[in-house]
């Protein structure tokens, strides 16, 4: 089976691109211009997705499957002897789902506005402090652990994608020493910088 991951350089599907590698899953690769909603190949990207946003996963059925936190549970699904999720059913595996939720609603979302050219200043200063306290919340929970979970699980590459977005937006990750340490553990795993590097960024 190979399945195609549909990308923006960068952005959030960063992390199923990395949980792909981490997989072993053979898949392929195609780049989206989210301005022009236009894939690399000049393909419509709306047909494929039409809340024209990345990341989407193509199966070999044709089916689609979009929203980042249900395609990284997908994939670790599909390769069950990589570890990237724990059984389905056991609360290991809540867990889990309840990282990437936290992640999805209280992390990636946050970012949004900080992108946007026209947000209000002062409702910028509210976005940074709602982030600074997750990440507060984050140091926290890093005291003494490697990961998240026990090990590497796919809340961690979503987490690192998510972020890694501080260092593009003046947010200084030293200012949280376990999150920081916990960030460049795992900019340093092979397949991650396997995954930066097909994408493009340093
Ligand atoms: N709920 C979606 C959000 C995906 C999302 O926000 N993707 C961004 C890139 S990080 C995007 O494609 N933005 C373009 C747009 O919204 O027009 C998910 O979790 O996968």
């Amino acid at each position: 089976m190979t399945v195609k991951l549909y990308f923006s350089p960068g952005a959030c599907s960063l992390s199923p691109h990395i949980v792909l590698r981490e997989s072993g899953m053979p898949f392929e690769l195609e780049q989206v211009n989210l301005q022009s909603k236009k894939t690399k190949a000049g393909g419509d990207f709306l047909a494929v997705n039409p809340k024209g946003q990345v990341p989407v996963l193509q199966l070999d059925s044709g089916d689609t499957l979009t929203e980042g936190p249900a395609i990284v549970q997908y994939i670790a699904d599909q390769n069950p002897e990589s570890g990237l999720a724990p059984k389905a059913g056991t609360i290991e595996r809540y867990h889990v789902q309840e990282w990437l939720n936290f992640i999805t609603s209280e992390l990636h979302k946050s970012f949004t506005p900080l992108f946007r050219p026209n947000t209000p200043e002062a409702y910028v200063a509210i976005v940074r402090e709602n982030l600074a306290n997750r990440f507060a919340f984050l140091d926290s929970k890093l005291a003494g652990k490697q990961y998240l979970m026990v090990k590497f699980t796919v809340p961690d590459a979503y987490c690192f994608t998510v972020v890694g977005w501080s260092k593009h937006k003046d947010i200084d990750l030293t200012r949280w020493p376990n999150l920081n340490a916990y960030w460049e553990r795992v900019a340093a795993r092979p397949k991650v910088q396997e995954a930066k590097k097909a994408e493009g960024l340093k």
